[in-house]
């Protein structure tokens, strides 16, 4: 049975409990298709104080979190960086390469992962160069610190492994709507607030089905999301105008 081992380091190890417990992540860990332990950085702090931060050479706003502690505890849960170590170290950052759906099939596959979650202004860049396999970030936007990134590639490979979810096969980008956004969802009732489910949907025709779905996944990435599509999405969709919030109408 394919499993998933992920060690966290953190200085807020209580943010991952809950996490930890709950819906498919907690389904995951439960049965054993991911195990995750999360590590206290202070664990690995030199003083009585357990101090993880200093300031920052050549001033400026802010702290930057110490070489020492993150090391250690990066190479007591991995080993030292080279081609025996035994787990892939992931920094959250910012500065780091964009995670996308690939990138969650290439964690997923590997056997352990340990994630390092940064605070204040992030590492002493050493870290980086000793320890640290690849760096990662969730998105163009501005967080404290990486544990709710390191949340996202938790959440986001745990439903990669085998057996995790209802879907036997592929939860992910191999799925017949690879790469696209999905279209628009309907549950019962059929008519709410005088908006109506469209017809084809309670129809009974899968094929019917099946070619409307996958043209609305093709029209609205089309609209929203053009980038997701490459140079093939630069032809026309010929449709008829759709109904929604208009905010991505042109
Ligand atoms: N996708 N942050 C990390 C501190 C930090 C800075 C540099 C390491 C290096 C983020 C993101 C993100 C804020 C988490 C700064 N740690 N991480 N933190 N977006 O914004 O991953």
């Amino acid at each position: 049975m394919a499993s998933l081992r992920v060690d966290v380091v953190t200085l807020f190890p209580e943010l991952f409990e809950p996490f930890l417990r709950t819906s498919v992540v907690g389904r995951a860990v439960e049965v054993g298709r991911i195990e995750v332990a999360v590590h206290d950085l202070r664990g690995w702090a030199h003083d009585r104080h357990r101090t993880v931060d200093d300031t920052p050479y050549g001033g400026g706003p802010g702290m930057v979190m110490k070489p020492e502690p993150l090391v250690e505890a990066i190479e007591a849960l991995a080993g030292p960086r080279g081609p025996g170590r035994s787990a892939h170290v992931v920094l959250l950052s910012p500065q780091g390469r964009r995670l996308d759906q690939a990138g969650l099939e290439r964690l997923a596959a590997r056997e352990r992962l340990v994630l390092v979650c940064g605070r204040y202004e992030g590492v002493d860049q050493r870290v980086i160069e000793l320890a640290v396999d690849e760096e990662l970030s969730i998105g163009d936007y501005v967080l404290s610190g990486g544990e709710v990134p390191a949340m996202a590639v938790i959440e986001g490979v745990a439903r990669l492994v085998p057996g995790v979810l209802g879907n036997p096969e592929s939860a992910g980008t191999e799925s017949f709507q690879a790469g696209l956004l999905e279209g628009p969802q309907y549950t019962r009732p059929p008519v709410f607030a005088g908006l109506v489910v469209p017809e084809v949907l309670r129809s009974g025709d899968h094929a019917a089905v099946a070619e409307w779905r996958a043209r609305r996944a093709r029209e609205l990435t089309r609209r929203r999301r053009p980038d997701l599509l490459g140079e093939a999405g630069t032809e026309s969709e010929r449709t008829a105008p759709t109904s929604g919030s208009g905010e991505d109408e042109s």
